[in-house]
């Protein structure tokens, strides 16, 4: 660190630099991510709550309010005006403190937990943390968890199941109301991780798209990850965990005596109340017909590129449920760093190897237009 200080001036200049290299949504060339332009709304209360703490929610019952009143939005949004639950930094905190109330619910020497093999990397992390095995299950043809190989899975340890309604390489639902059967009549812990489709899910079935139930409707589900910082258009860090009810909150709570609320059920302490704020924003600002405008655009814009990726002819890994399309390349390691070079950022599943692009907000038709031509160029020369 320099002695003396830089000026405003100086700093900004700096700060601009390095700002330059990042990728900017604006552009379109992040076509990888499940995160997306905040929306204006959202930054701006974002920036106005910048100073909060719902670590020490004492001082902030004005945001501590912001959370209790998303969380129930977001419960009513989900079949659950009782759900209880938190805006924390994102899916890795929701599932993980999802994973930490079924261990601890269930008190078993050496827990299992019953997971598709696509869950996201953030339950090897739980697992990891809270030293619970996870059982992995294969995929069916249309990259959802295998209903019979979960059932033969399940042991004296085990405590509970996953199933992903969006999964992070596919988009796709796993079969959740089968999942949430199986829970109930061997009384398991049943958590669904809808980090990337509890924004968009609602909304699609609401324009009469064909996907089954997955949300707290089903009574064998116990807690939903839904993350305002991917679909719901709010600023990082903004994830959601939702209980099924307070009841829930004691298996996480420790005491914190010193503090202006004696208990604390997050993983981080000092936890910031502007991803709260902006996420009371967002679902107050955009309401379900904002939702189901955006969820919309998504979808039909994922269909034209699916479309045309055939055209080309390359073929899908599968129709795509959600706002994610998946297809097989020749050499995709090459056609990706081809694609980077020119602006384009998308991302190389592995099961099966392909090249995944995710439609969020931010994508326009002319970026996907631009892609395309990008794209043809790459596999011709491959
Ligand atoms: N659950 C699911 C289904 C997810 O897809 C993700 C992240 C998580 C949980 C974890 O959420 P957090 O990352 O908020 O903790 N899925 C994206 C992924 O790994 C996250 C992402 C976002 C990656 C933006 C890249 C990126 O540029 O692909």
């Amino acid at each position: 660190m320099q002695e003396k200080g830089l000026s405003e001036n100086t700093i900004f200049k700096l700060l601009r630099e390095l700002h330059k290299k990042d990728f900017k949504y604006d552009s379109g060339g992040i076509l990888s991510s499940m995160c997306t332009k905040p929306h204006p709304i959202a930054k701006k209360a974002y920036q106005m709550f910048l100073e909060t703490n719902l670590g020490d929610a004492g001082l902030f019952p004005g945001t501590k309010q912001l959370e209790i009143e998303a969380v129930q939005m977001l419960g009513s949004l989900l079949h659950n005006p009782k759900a209880a639950g938190f805006i924390v930094s994102g899916g890795t905190e929701a599932n993980l403190l999802a994973l930490r109330v079924a261990r601890n619910m269930y008190g078993v020497s050496k827990p299992e937990v019953i997971v598709p093999i696509s869950a996201h990397f953030s339950f090897d992390k739980a697992a990891d943390t809270l030293r619970i095995k996870l059982v992995k299950i294969e995929l069916d043809e249309n990259y959802c968890v295998k209903i019979q190989s979960v059932k033969k899975a399940i042991t004296k340890n085990t405590i509970g199941i996953v199933g992903v309604a969006g999964t992070t390489e596919h988009g796709a639902i796993d079969p959740i109301s089968e999942l949430s059967e199986i829970a109930e009549a061997n009384n398991l812990y049943f958590h669904v991780d809808a980090a990337f489709g509890g924004l968009t899910i609602p909304f699609l079935k609401e324009l009469g798209y064909d996907i089954p139930e997955f949300d707290f409707k089903l009574k064998g589900v116990d807690s939903i990850t839904v993350d305002p910082h991917k679909m719901g258009m709010a600023p990082i860090p903004a994830g959601g965990i939702l209980f099924r009810d307070n009841s829930y909150l004691k298996y996480l709570e420790v005491e914190t005596p010193y503090l202006s609320e004696l208990k604390q059920a997050t993983i981080l302490s000092t936890r910031t109340g502007a991803g709260a704020a902006a996420t009371w924003a967002m679902l107050k600002h955009l309401g379900k017909e904002g939702y189901k405008e955006s969820a919309q655009r998504c979808i039909e814009l994922t269909k034209y590129l699916a479309e045309e990726i055939k055209k080309l002819p390359l073929e899908l890994v599968m129709e795509p449920v959600l706002n994610i399309v998946t297809f097989k390349v020749k050499n995709a390691e090459k056609v990706v760093s081809c694609l980077r070079k020119r602006g384009w950022a998308v991302s190389l599943p592995t099961y099966p190897k392909s090249i995944r692009i995710v439609v969020m907000p931010h994508v326009k038709k002319q970026h996907l237009k631009n892609f395309l031509k990008d794209l043809k160029k790459f596999i011709d020369k491959r």
